[in-house]
């Protein structure tokens, strides 16, 4: 296989080149914007195929027909040669791997030497933890002449700004709020803080407290004795019917908290128990609760999951236990879904706040800075080098 490297203005004068220089059979292994058009990589006596035929040729069958059939050693040779191939194709793999890898470097040293305050900024960012897409828009947001003083706070504003954030019109006015989201993530203590505040502010006469999750061990415990503590009616109920009848009894409490058992987004079962959490056509606030701690991705998950409940707003808790908040923060800012409430620990009311994103910002990047994470060039290359002319 011959491999050839090729700049050009455009796609078309690079593929005229390349069908003078290598001919009409020339392969394309892969192609890449520059500052001054495209990079294109291609081969000739390129004779791989990816996928193994389906069926594979077999050679005609030899003359010698008294050759007895059952006795061959050898592997057919269809085999060898599927072998031979699959060997030649991972070489052709590992070689676009390896020329993906110095493009990519050779753009993004190309960016860093025209862009430094926002190649900086880039590096800063996945420092943070922030999925590539989130940093990426945010160095976009900023201006072509950025200075270094500005390099260091300007971006963190813009962040924040991606980060929304509401309050619940059910905690300042009344009404229905139910907490819904993934197993053991504080749903019941985030209620606990909730329903503590509600009664210290406007005492206990108006709340009552409802769990819906009737099946699991000590669930309802935790509920009852909550509302034996704060003076508060406690009730259990497991069916959408039964929650609906029971709201409409409840019509005249200015604030009624509903806690519903954890569960799995990646539950089969998930869409056919979602539809029993709250229901009865009631008009229930719907809070997602999401752990910081949690990995980007299982927030991203339960957040699409969850969306079928169409929630107001997300709580997001264990903001103290998380080593870092890039993901969290990447999950919220690509959601667009604003968040109440940070929860910052297990003590009932103290560790709950109306959320502020630049507070979540600003504490994402004090655990960088703790933690001492560090990108290094190549990750950094990898990352942004084929994206970053879209930051230039
Ligand atoms: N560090 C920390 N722990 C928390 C926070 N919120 C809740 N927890 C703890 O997380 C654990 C689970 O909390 P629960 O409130 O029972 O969670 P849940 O979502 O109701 O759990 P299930 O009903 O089982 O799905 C408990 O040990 C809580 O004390 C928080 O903000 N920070
Ligand atoms: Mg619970």
């Amino acid at each position: 296989m011959k491999m050839q490297r090729y700049l050009a203005k455009d796609m078309r004068q690079a593929l005229a080149q390349i069908r003078a220089q290598q001919g009409p059979d020339a392969v394309i292994l892969s192609t890449q914007r520059t500052p001054e058009g495209v990079m294109v990589c291609a081969a000739v006596d390129y004779e791989f195929s990816p996928e193994p035929a389906a069926e594979p040729v077999v050679a005609p069958a030899p003359a010698d027909e008294a050759r007895p059939r059952t006795t061959v050693p050898m592997p057919p040779p269809a085999d060898s040669m599927r072998a031979e191939m699959g060997a030649v194709g991972e070489e052709i793999r590992g070689l676009r791997r390896l020329l993906e890898i110095q493009v990519a470097a050779l753009a993004w040293n190309d960016f860093t030497r025209r862009q430094p305050m926002k190649a900086r900024v880039l590096e800063e960012l996945t420092n943070v933890g922030l999925c590539r897409e989130i940093a990426l828009a945010v160095v976009n947001d900023l201006p072509e002449d950025l200075d270094a003083e500005r390099a260091s706070g300007l971006p963190l504003a813009h962040l924040a700004r991606r980060v929304l954030t509401t309050t619940s019109p059910t905690l300042e006015h009344g009404g229905r709020l139910a907490l819904v989201g993934p197993n053991g993530v504080g749903k019941t203590t985030t209620l606990a803080k909730l329903a503590t505040r509600w009664v210290m502010e406007h005492g206990p006469r108006d709340v009552a407290l409802v769990t819906t999750d009737r099946d699991r061990f000590g669930s309802h415990e935790q509920l009852l004795s909550l509302g034996r503590l704060l003076g508060v009616p406690a009730f259990i109920t497991d069916s959408p019917a039964e929650l609906g009848g029971l709201l409409e009894r409840l019509h005249e409490r200015r604030l009624v908290l509903i806690d519903t058992p954890g569960l799995n987004p990646r539950s089969e079962r998930f869409t056919e128990e979602l539809g029993g959490l709250c229901g009865g056509g009631a008009d229930i606030e719907i809070a997602l609760v999401l752990a910081a701690s949690a990995q980007a991705g299982s927030l991203e998950e339960a957040v699409a999951r969850f969306a079928a409940l169409r929630p107001a707003h997300c709580v997001l808790t264990k903001v103290d236990e998380a080593t870092s908040l890039g993901g969290a923060i990447s999950a919220l800012a690509r959601s667009a879904l604003p968040v109440a409430w940070l929860c910052k620990g297990t003590r009932v009311p103290e560790d709950i706040e109306p959320a502020r994103a630049h507070h979540l910002v600003v504490r994402a990047v004090e655990l960088a800075r703790t933690s001492g994470a560090t990108v290094d060039e190549d990750l950094l290359a990898r990352r942004f080098g084929g994206l970053c002319n879209a930051a230039a």
